[in-house]
């Protein structure tokens, strides 16, 4: 399958999603959001994709929604931004945090305003030590979308994630890194090795056991402590039939490197 405005290649279990907008910085157009959901969506119908890397050509992440295509719809009249996000950033982020398999983001530069949920949905972030975060809808009026609210208080606390929001600051890798709103920092020339190596373990990874921990977390963000409980011994009681985990205990007693194979 191929994509005009993203890269899609799948290689060794390791899905890379390249978004190849690079001279605007891989802002999001309606072609782009569509694509980029078709593309998790195959990532999920695929057995052998066992991890997925989201990741930017040149020198950006992802500078956000494509002002230029915003205002084109604008100015044809009838434009609603609430319609716009239900129909297509919405179901996105969805589409991500319901994948049941890991996502990867290296972050190769800049990630602004729904470029930045969009890193904040994936489950792991890797940024190289030039790349940068910032909240940016506040500077044209807009507030934050595509989970950010949601997202951003969770992973950073409330006090510093309304700083961010209300101000649109730019927030370095080094700061964010310091701030927990990501899991690495790396010289720009290892970003790929890094996020590769990663990428690796995850594809020998117990995937099963991987969505249904996913599950568990997602569902446990807004439950009790004993509906998050109940939840994890229903999915529990799923991993204990995977193929995975007879291998796991099998490899624990013969003292060898277990080898799952995602089932
Ligand atoms: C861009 C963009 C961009 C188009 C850089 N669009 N061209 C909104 C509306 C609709 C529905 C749903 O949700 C949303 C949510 C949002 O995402 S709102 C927030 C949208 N994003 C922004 O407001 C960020 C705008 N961009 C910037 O502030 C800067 O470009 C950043 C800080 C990201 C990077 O600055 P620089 O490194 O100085 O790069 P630059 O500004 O020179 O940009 C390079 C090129 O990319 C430039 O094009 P040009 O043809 O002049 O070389 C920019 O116009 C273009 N570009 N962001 N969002």
């Amino acid at each position: 399958m191929s994509f005009e405005t993203i890269l899609y290649a799948v290689g060794n279990n390791i899905l890379t999603i390249t978004l190849n907008r690079p001279d605007k910085l891989n802002a999001m157009t309606p072609l782009l959001l569509s694509e980029l959901k078709e593309a998790f969506q195959q990532a999920d119908a695929d057995p052998t994709v066992r991890v997925v890397i989201l990741t930017g050509a040149g020198r950006g992440f992802c500078a956000g929604a494509d002002l230029a295509a915003a205002s084109e719809l604008m100015m044809k009249g009838g434009f609603s931004y609430e319609e716009n996000l239900n129909a297509t950033y919405n179901p996105l982020i969805l589409t991500m945090q319901r994948l049941q398999k890991p996502i990867i983001a290296a972050v190769n530069g800049v990630a602004a305003g729904a470029g930045m949920s969009l890193a904040l949905a994936c489950d792991i972030r890797i940024a190289a030590e030039s790349a940068s975060f910032l909240q940016a809808f506040v500077k044209i009026g807009l507030i934050p979308d595509s989970g950010s609210t949601w997202m951003l208080p969770r992973l950073i606390g409330m006090t510093k994630a309304l700083e961010l929001m209300l101000t649109g600051q730019k927030v370095t890798a080094a700061e964010a890194l310091t701030l927990g709103m990501i899991n690495q920092v790396v010289l720009d020339a290892a970003l790929v090795s890094t996020v590769q190596n990663m990428a690796q373990q995850f594809a020998a990874a117990p995937t099963k056991a991987i969505g249904l921990i996913k599950q568990a977390m997602s569902f446990a963000m807004t439950s009790t402590l004993e509906a998050a409980m109940k939840n994890e011994a229903a999915l529990q009681g799923i991993a204990g039939k995977s193929a995975d985990h007879l291998e796991g205990i099998a490899a624990f007693f013969e003292k060898r490197p277990a080898a799952f194979r995602g089932e």
